[in-house]
């Protein structure tokens, strides 16, 4: 393929097969699906014994997503979903790259390959250096390699030339000594995979509510009268929240689905948990599925604040909480104000929905009391995603549904440690009270000014302003948007490191110099000075608890991340007086001095040693808004998507196959939409199709278009789909070379995945 770059998966087509869309998820075929990806990766016999430790009380926790576990009752064996399953697999595998590997492979040879390729190579066993102008890595040793990042770093005219990147798999501990070494160092360059993720969320709940996270727990499923799930695909992302919503059903409580597409997850399930269950069809999820059009969920929204506010005005007294709305909040008037500015008919067209089809979601919302709402990325990743997210705080403060036993907002975080890492100082705008009390308790001065998020750490190394890319984690170049800008902004750099698991792209795409420091994964044992260690993590719920790995690590040469930090800081601070031996020895030394920094954390080691662990203070949880501005829950004035499309144009969204995990391609196939064996599709509306003079499985480029620039995405299957006029979808990380750079969230500055605008042409290639 000629125009094949080495910065994206190739342009092949890997064989694809259609197939129906299945009528219900999970079941035995997802067991089954589970049970072969453990054994081929790791073999059935240490597989099963690796399922026994998943998300098990002393067991580790899954590296798949942040879903909570149980807080009493765990089923035995049982605690895992079919993707965790393929999670711990991935790093589990017997597969080992080695330096025998990097000897017989040149990185360009290496890039050729598909994502799923370079995955499958498995495990990065040594530390390992790209030197300049070299082809293949070399091995390094551990001390030669920090020496060469400290001599990098201390070389650079200032702190805020390097930047720290960091990946959601990262435990609380292995985190707060990152972020205590960053700032130490003298910046607050630590963008994260949240800024690409739910940012919006963060932003919209913490000026609204006065905390960036959600206010529900598991138990809150249990009694809710409604829920609403909204831009998320837990059937494939979150499967062990279907669980839930079934508990939900159970109770007679309601599901209101929103999405573009009717993913087979949210329609029926069947509990793997509960073989008697798994004859007939399933249990019937969703009672109300809302096909919106892609970032129509403002216009949605306000129309249903609109039908509140009419019933409301008919009613006096039967719709709003009135008591709750006068204790708690401020802005009702200018809110009703607002929604007067808006008619239907501006409005409707935006949703693709019928009003029919909004009034009966209006009249469940009317008739319950206990509402969650809950979203993931399909609210985040638009330009006005904050405005989504905080349109739906004013849906559950007009029914005073926050706070409360069955009630309140539900972001469901991606990464299972995403929301940890932020809640112990992974962040390029930390407050100044957490840099005070960092200052005394470890006598440096930290950074003040704000650091560079995940957009504008690219934007710097592009512009040459940064010089060296640090990454704990993740795959920072498929995972970030517009990937040829992304990979010319690394490959400015003069060094490029990652801290890995797995190979992945970012190790192909590098500084001209880069290095591979392979570390432990969350099912090894990590044994450290005082013994063998546990780490801990903060889950979407805000529940912090204890994960143990319980392998021998795939290769004596790893490292756990806290000794990574540490080796680097010993190898650049010289001033710094932090005991990093001493504190990486004892992860309870960590525990301590994160209990002396952040509140919430009291007790810290004996709390994260009971059964279950120990949820973290929730001001919102407690119906306590004394910490936003106005010291009450805001209500806020949104705005409906200002995207006008042209002729033949569509929107995009970006979203993520059941078989992967964002950019680890687990395997080829899309069973839970019928596509089976291929990655690269463009799943269109048929009427959209029959316009464009498209015939399935047609061979088309995307452009995309944004403020006068086009960009090209090679070679991709038309697939029609039950999916509204004027939407497309197709998979990331293989279009997110479509992605422009600027396009990001007000506010958030988050990429805009979900909305990007393209046209379809005939294949040039
Ligand atoms: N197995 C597996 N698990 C994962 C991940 C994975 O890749 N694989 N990733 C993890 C991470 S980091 C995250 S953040 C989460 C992601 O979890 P999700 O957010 O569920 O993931 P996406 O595939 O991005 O799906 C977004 C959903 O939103 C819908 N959507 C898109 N645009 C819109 C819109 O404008 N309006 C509405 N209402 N819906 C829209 C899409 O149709 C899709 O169903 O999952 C986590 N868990
Ligand atoms: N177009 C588009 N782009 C998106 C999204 C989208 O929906 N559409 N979603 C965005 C979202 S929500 C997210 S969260 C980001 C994800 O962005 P990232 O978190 O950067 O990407 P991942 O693919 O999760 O990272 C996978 C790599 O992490 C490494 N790894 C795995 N486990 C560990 C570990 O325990 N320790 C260390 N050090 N490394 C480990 C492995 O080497 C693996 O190759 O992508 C974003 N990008
Ligand atoms: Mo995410």
């Amino acid at each position: 393929m000629s125009k094949h770059s080495p910065a994206q998966p190739p342009e092949e087509f890997t064989g694809i097969e259609l197939t129906e869309v299945p009528k219900h998820s999970v079941g035995p075929t997802a067991i089954k699906s589970a049970l072969s990806h453990i054994s081929n990766e790791v073999g059935l016999f240490k597989g099963i014994g690796l399922l026994k430790n998943l998300n098990q009380t002393y067991g580790f926790d899954c590296p798949g997503c942040a879903w909570p576990d149980p807080d009493e009752k765990r089923a035995f064996l049982a605690e895992y979903c079919e993707n965790g399953a393929k999670a711990i697999a991935e790093e589990a595998t017997k597969n080992k790259v080695s330096p025998m590997f990097f000897a017989t492979h040149s990185v360009a040879e290496l890039a050729k390959l598909s994502d799923y390729e370079i995955g499958k190579s498995g495990r990065i066993t040594h530390p390992m250096y790209l030197a300049e102008g070299a082809t293949h890595y070399e091995e390094i040793g551990w001390d030669k390699a920090f020496e060469l990042i400290g001599n990098e770093l201390n070389s650079l005219s200032s702190p805020d030339e390097a930047i720290f990147y960091t990946s959601g798999r990262t435990s609380n501990e292995a985190a707060y000594l990152y972020q205590l070494f960053v700032r130490q160092f003298g910046t607050n360059n630590l963008p994260d995979c949240s800024n690409m993720c739910h940012e919006s969320s963060g932003a919209a709940l913490s000026e609204t509510l006065g905390i960036g996270k959600g206010s529900v727990t598991l138990d809150d499923f249990n009694h809710a009268d409604l829920v609403m799930v909204i831009g998320q695909n837990p059937g494939t992302n979150h499967p062990r929240m279907l669980s839930a919503l079934s508990e939900t059903k159970r109770r007679g409580g309601k599901i209101i689905t929103v999405n573009p597409l009717p993913e087979v997850g949210l329609m029926r399930f069947k509990d793997p948990q509960n073989p008697t269950k798994w004859i007939g069809s399933g249990q019937q999820i969703t009672d109300l599925f809302l096909p919106v059009k892609i970032n129509g969920d403002v216009a949605l929204l306000k129309i249903i604040l609109k039908l509140m506010k009419e019933a409301e005005d008919a009613n006096p007294g039967s719709v709003f909480d009135h008591k709750f709305i006068k204790e708690k909040t401020q802005g009702l008037d200018a809110l009703l104000a607002d929604l007067d500015q808006y008619s239907l008919e501006e409005l409707l067209p935006q949703t693709g929905l019928t009003l029919d089809q909004i009034k009966e979601a209006t009249n469940l919302i009317l008739q319950n009391e206990k509402i969650i709402i809950c979203w993931a990325m399909g609210l985040t990743q638009h330009k006005n995603a904050v405005d989504n997210i905080r349109e739906v705080v004013n849906i559950l403060l007009l029914k005073g549904s926050i706070g409360k036993k069955g009630a309140g907002t539900c972001p469901v975080r991606g990464h299972s440690n995403v929301q940890g890492d932020r809640t112990v100082g992974i962040w390029e705008r930390p407050k100044p009270a957490f840099l005070d009390s960092l200052e005394k308790e470890f006598d440096f001065k930290a950074p003040r000014h704000h650091g560079y998020d995940v957009v504008d750490a690219i934007k710097a190394m592009h512009k040459g302003k940064a010089k060296v890319f640090f990454a704990m984690g993740g795959n920072f170049l498929s995972a970030t948007p517009d990937t040829e800008y992304t990979a010319e902004a690394l490959q400015n750099c003069e060094l490029t490191v990652q801290v890995s698991t797995k190979l992945n792209r970012s190790h192909l795409i590098t500084g001209k110099r880069a290095l591979i420091l392979p570390c432990l994964g969350r099912s090894e044992k990590d044994v450290q000075a005082s013994g063998e260690q546990f780490v801990s993590v903060e889950n979407s719920m805000g529940v912090v608890h204890q994960s143990r790995g319980h392998l021998a690590p795939c290769s004596k040469e790893l490292k756990s991340e806290h000794a990574i930090v540490a080796g680097l800081a010993k190898a650049t601070l010289k001033n710094s007086t932090t005991d990093w031996e001493g504190l990486v020895g004892n992860y309870d030394l960590i525990r301590d001095k994160i209990e002396a920094t952040i509140p919430g954390f009291d007790n810290y080691n004996k709390r994260v040693r009971v059964k279950g662990g120990f949820y973290l203070p929730n001001n919102a949880r407690d119906a306590k808004f004394d910490s936003t501005k106005t010291g009450k829950a805001n209500f806020t004035l949104n705005k409906p998507s200002d995207i006008e499309l042209g002729a033949n144009e569509f929107l995009m969204m970006t979203i993520r196959t059941h078989d992967q995990y964002n950019t680890t391609i687990y395997g080829l196939n899309d069973r839970y939409r019928g596509v089976l064996n291929e990655r690269r599709v463009l799943f269109m509306n048929e009427s959209d199709m029959a316009n464009m003079g498209l015939q399935k499985l047609d061979v088309v480029d995307l452009h995309s278009h944004f403020e006068g620039e086009t960009r090209k995405a090679y070679r991709f299957l038309v697939i029609p789909y039950e999916i509204p006029p004027q939407c497309t979808a197709t998979y990331f990380p293989e279009a997110n070379v479509l992605v422009p750079i600027s396009s990001t969230a007000k506010i958030s500055n988050t990429p805009t995945s979900k909305t990007v605008i393209i046209t379809v042409h005939k294949s040039e290639l």
